[in-house]
């Protein structure tokens, strides 16, 4: 987190540098209870600005999948009315055939849901599951939380000729 703050900083700098406006919205806003900032997720998630960006779209486990990086990445979100030539949106899941996450994770929170952005609220992770695991998992003794659909996802292992197919038990593994 503090990398990503830091990098937050040097936008923000490069735009304050230039006299364009800026609204830089911090990664952990959850935390900040009290402040102005924790209460802007609800209003503009991470996740919406990285669709909107173009930087990916919402897989079925809910979470930002990059073509490249898969899920296995934090956000941060700088508004600004600099310039830029903007990218396309993305619209939809690209999730496919694969439910990897949806066998997988330990507490059943993923529905199963494709994403589309005509629906963007639809309810694709149920987060009162999420929230309350306890299982005592390897690796993941007694967290809510756990992660496991961010690394089970083939787009954060970078193995993108599984990503079309039908998973099986061996995808896992391999
Ligand atoms: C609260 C919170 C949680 C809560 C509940 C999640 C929730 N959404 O209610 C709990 C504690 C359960 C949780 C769990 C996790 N979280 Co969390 N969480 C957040 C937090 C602080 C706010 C999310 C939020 O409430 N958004 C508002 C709601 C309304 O939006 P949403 O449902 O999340 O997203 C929808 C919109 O983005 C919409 N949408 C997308 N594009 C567009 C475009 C348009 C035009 C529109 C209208 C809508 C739209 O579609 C999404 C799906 O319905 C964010 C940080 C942040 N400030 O954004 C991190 C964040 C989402 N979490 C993150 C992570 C990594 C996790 C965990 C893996 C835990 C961990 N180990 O870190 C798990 C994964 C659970 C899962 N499968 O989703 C990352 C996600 C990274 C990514 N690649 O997407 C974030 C962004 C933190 C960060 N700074 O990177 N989290
Ligand atoms: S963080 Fe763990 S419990 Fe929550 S949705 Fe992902 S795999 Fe399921
Ligand atoms: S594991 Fe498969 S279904 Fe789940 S988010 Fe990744 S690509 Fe989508």
């Amino acid at each position: 987190m503090r990398t990503l703050e830091h990098l937050q900083d040097t936008a923000v700098r490069w735009l304050k540098e230039r006299g364009y406006r800026y609204l830089s919205i911090p990664p952990d806003s959850d935390r900040r209870n009290g402040k102005f900032v924790s209460r802007l997720y609800g209003l503009f998630c991470h996740k919406t600005a990285a669709t909107c960006a173009g930087l990916g779209w919402i897989g079925k486990n809910g979470l930002v999948i990059n073509e490249t990086y898969g899920s296995k990445l934090s956000w941060t979100t700088v508004l600004t009315d600099a310039p830029f030539e903007p990218d396309s949106p993305i619209t939809e899941s690209r999730c496919g055939e694969c439910d990897l996450c949806v066998r997988y994770c330990p507490s059943g929170a993923i529905k199963g849901q494709n994403w589309t952005v005509e629906s963007p609220f639809n309810e694709i992770v149920c987060y009162e599951h999420c929230r309350s695991l306890k299982r005592d998992l390897k690796g993941f003794q007694e967290k809510p939380n756990c992660g496991l659909c961010v690394n089970i996802c083939p787009y954060s292992r970078g193995n993108k000729t599984k990503r079309t197919l039908k998973s099986t038990h061996h995808d896992v593994l391999v």
